[in-house]
């Protein structure tokens, strides 16, 4: 279970954000809108949510997920693969150090973005990708381990983050789109297959029992009923058109 959450604000500079989607600028003012809404989203379910101001000098900040991740032993500060979101990482760690005492970073050249890291239970599957290279998923898993926890590498061929494509959603639940439906490391989940014309639901988020999910993609919603979850919706549409999802937009630990 979770009892925390940070997120941060987008600022206005986000039209500006890295993209590959060609879904237009996002507009800011709905943008505000809808990361109030999944500000409330996390607090139904049970959160306390910290909420940090917009940081104008980094139009992808509002992406908090990408630069730590949190585990029950350890915070580990990422470097990410993207030049222009390693400055967010120095403003994460001073938050952070008001919740963790052990606080580890990865190092270059080593680089993670840890929308590339797949929590399951004690154990962290690490993307490697065109943001995560070799070594930062080396970093990782000697972190890991040093606090009695265990990771191991998946490799993407096609999209951004592994959480990009795949979403555990606990009781060996696992929401899987593309190349994930056949990846040998994931053959022994209970997969939940996300049809190709709603991939971007496969970036869900599985919270105190609660599943967020994009709002629009009723296929996956009635999926993810199906296996038993309560849904709950949340329209991201502005994030989206920055190849980002719904757990892009959180830590939660
Ligand atoms: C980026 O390209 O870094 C941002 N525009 C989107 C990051 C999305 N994060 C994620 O999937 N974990």
């Amino acid at each position: 279970m979770f009892t925390h959450a940070i997120v941060r604000t987008p600022g206005k500079s986000m039209v500006n954000g890295l993209t590959t989607a060609h879904l237009g600028p996002p507009d800011y003012a709905k943008a505000l809108l809808q990361h109030g809404d999944y500000i409330q989203a996390l607090e139904e379910c049970g959160l306390d949510v910290v909420v940090l101001p917009p940081d104008e000098r980094f139009p992808d900040s509002t992406f908090v997920e990408d630069v730590a991740l949190l585990t029950k032993h350890c915070a580990i500060i990422t470097n990410p693969g993207a030049p222009s979101r390693r400055g967010e990482t120095a403003a994460i760690k001073k938050v952070l150090l008001g919740f963790y005492e052990k606080i580890e970073e990865v190092q270059p050249p080593g680089t993670v973005e840890a929308g590339d890291i797949m929590m399951v239970g004690t154990h962290f599957f690490i993307g490697l990708s065109e943001r995560t290279n070799e070594e930062g998923a080396r970093q990782v898993i000697a972190y890991l381990e040093k606090y009695g926890l265990s990771g191991s590498v998946v490799s993407l061929e096609k999209v951004l983050h592994l959480k990009t494509g795949v979403a555990y959603l606990e009781n060996d639940n696992l929401l899987a789109c593309g190349e994930f439906l056949t990846k040998e490391a994931f053959q022994h989940f209970n997969i939940l297959e996300v049809p190709e014309d709603e991939s971007y639901a496969a970036n869900s988020v599985w919270v105190n029992g609660v599943v967020l999910t994009p709002s629009g993609y009723p296929k996956t919603r009635a999926l993810i009923e199906a296996a038993g979850y309560t849904v709950r919706e949340v329209d991201v549409s502005e994030f989206r058109k920055l190849d980002g999802g719904l757990s892009c937009l959180s830590l939660r630990f």
